[in-house]
């Protein structure tokens, strides 16, 4: 086997050998570099059976609009001509998996199902459900961490400075090459033609009024370039350029590492191989290994990821004792939409986020913990950050998100600081804090937008 038993979970275990193999593809939505696609595929040709790999097509998904789905069916579209390639053909299931997917399975006589792993809470609701449904093998492989979530740490991590550590440790026996996918050599008569990509979007159930990000390319040829110019001109002065929002430093890779039109581990192998500043290579990789895979660890083992119960003792406490102080400002999900605070920053960060589909690393730990400050709860906050993040992030909903805004505004991953107003200990962040890093009227003119 080329693909470590470390990164494979049973779900369900049962002996059956005749029939095709079915990768059930959510997560990782690519062809290349992909753990769960390579296992499918062994499973396969130890049984001499074909192999399809299939999507299942929600309706809706946490508050995802037309933006992220038209971004995710062009990628699934290059997904689809590459598999076929390969002699592998895909299939694209319209509804819910414990339905489109179990009939699919039913239908094909599958021998095996191989899932890919998610932490996310619909992602286990969608597993136990299929559990019930279907009688054959049933695996769980991670594909998205370098080092299996389950393999990293038993439990949730306090912080980075606890998780690194055993990453560390662990990473010589992970970060390793891809095997190549193989051209399928067992098929199975294809009854429908493939997929008719723009009756798909037909079935959808879901705002069409965010526009979408068609600047952006989407596909895992698009994420291979990024990742190359990335890697070429932007790699070497990335310590230094990461953190300003009126610099594009950052290396733009989360879209595709959310639809895992990327690997991961691709990117850190290449960084690791990438002539560059050493300082600069360190600090990116902190953020893609460490920082990334803390976040699953957290959607992992702590059920409440997105609820003020998830927080840490210390931050609960302390914000409950501040519950009742007076908010100099408060605003309702939709001022916050339309930018229209007293704040001109936040408002710049707000509608960056908005029109490019993407704001700053730096910006998104501002702006969140300034919901904090002017709703009436963390709760309220928690809820208003989620729905913004997750309507209009192409990286959203996804555990970096749950991750970045549990750390803004229930002090995850983070220690308490001085008690104070409204944040109690949690870490709080000022407009003259962000004067005294970067050009706070440059970035507002980046971003404001012409009345
Ligand atoms: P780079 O700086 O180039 O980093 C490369 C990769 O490292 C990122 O793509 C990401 O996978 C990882 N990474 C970087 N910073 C973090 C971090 N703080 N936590 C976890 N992983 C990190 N990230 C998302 O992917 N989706 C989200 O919805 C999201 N929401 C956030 C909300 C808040 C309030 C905060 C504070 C952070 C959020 N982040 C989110 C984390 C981080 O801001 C983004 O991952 C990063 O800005 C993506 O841009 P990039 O790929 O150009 O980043
Ligand atoms: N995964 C699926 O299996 N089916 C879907 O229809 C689906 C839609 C979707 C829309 C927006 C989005 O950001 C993610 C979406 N995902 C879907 C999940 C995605 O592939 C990732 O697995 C998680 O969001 C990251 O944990």
């Amino acid at each position: 086997m080329q693909v470590s038993g470390q990164r494979v979970r049973i779900l369900k275990d049962v002996e059956i050998k005749k029939g095709p193999v079915v990768y059930w593809m959510s997560r990782e939505q690519r062809v290349k570099d992909n753990w769960a696609l390579l296992y499918a595929q062994e499973l396969a040709m130890e049984r001499k059976a074909p192999l399809l790999v299939a999507f299942a097509l929600a309706p809706r998904f946490l508050g995802a609009t037309m933006r992220q789905y038209d971004f995710m069916l062009r990628g699934l579209a290059c997904v689809e001509d590459d598999l076929a390639k390969s002699a592998i053909p895909f299939y694209l299931l319209e509804g819910l998996p414990e339905k489109a997917l179990a009939d699919f399975s039913t239908v094909v006589n599958a021998s095996a199902l191989v899932s890919d792993f998610d932490p996310l809470r619909i992602k286990r609701e969608w597993k136990a459900t299929m559990m019930t449904r279907l009688h054959i093998p049933f695996y769980e492989v991670d594909a998205h961490n370098i080092v299996p979530c389950w393999i990293a740490s038993s439990k949730q991590e306090y912080g980075a400075y606890t998780l690194r550590p055993k990453l560390k440790r662990l990473l010589p026996d992970f970060l390793t090459d891809y095997p190549v996918l193989e051209r399928h050599p067992y098929r199975m008569k294809r009854t429908d033609g493939r997929t008719d990509w723009k009756k798909v979007r037909t079935f959808l159930k879901i705002d069409r009024s965010a526009d979408g990000i068609d600047s952006l390319e989407s596909g895992e040829s698009a994420a291979a370039n990024a990742l190359d110019h990335f890697l070429t001109q932007k790699l070497n002065d990335y310590d230094l350029r990461r953190n300003d929002p009126c610099l594009d430093g950052q290396s733009n890779l989360s879209p595709y590492l959310h639809f895992g039109q990327l690997a991961a581990q691709r990117v850190a192998l290449e960084v690791n191989k990438a002539r560059a500043d050493q300082k600069s290579k360190e600090a990116f990789l902190e953020e893609l290994i460490v920082r990334r895979e803390l976040s699953d660890n957290f959607c992992f083992y702590n059920e409440a990821y997105d609820r003020f119960e998830g927080f840490p003792r210390w931050a609960r406490e302390s914000l409950n004792e501040h519950r009742n102080d007076k908010r100099e400002y408060t605003y309702a999900v939709s001022q916050f939409e339309e930018a229209i605070t007293h704040d001109t920053l936040w408002n710049a960060a707000q509608m960056e986020m908005v029109r490019k589909g993407k704001m700053h690393g730096y910006m998104r730990m501002y702006w969140c913990k300034k919901i904090l400050e002017w709703t009436n709860s963390p709760e309220e906050a928690l809820a208003t950050a989620i729905c913004l993040n997750d309507r209009y992030e192409l990286d959203g909903r996804d555990p970096n998100g749950y991750a970045g805004i549990a750390w803004s505004i229930g002090g995850v991953h983070d220690r308490a600081w001085f008690d104070r107003k409204t944040f109690g200990k949690v870490r709080y962040m000022s407009y003259g804090g962000c004067q005294s890093k970067f050009d706070v009227e440059a970035y507002i003119k980046q971003n404001r937008v012409e009345p």
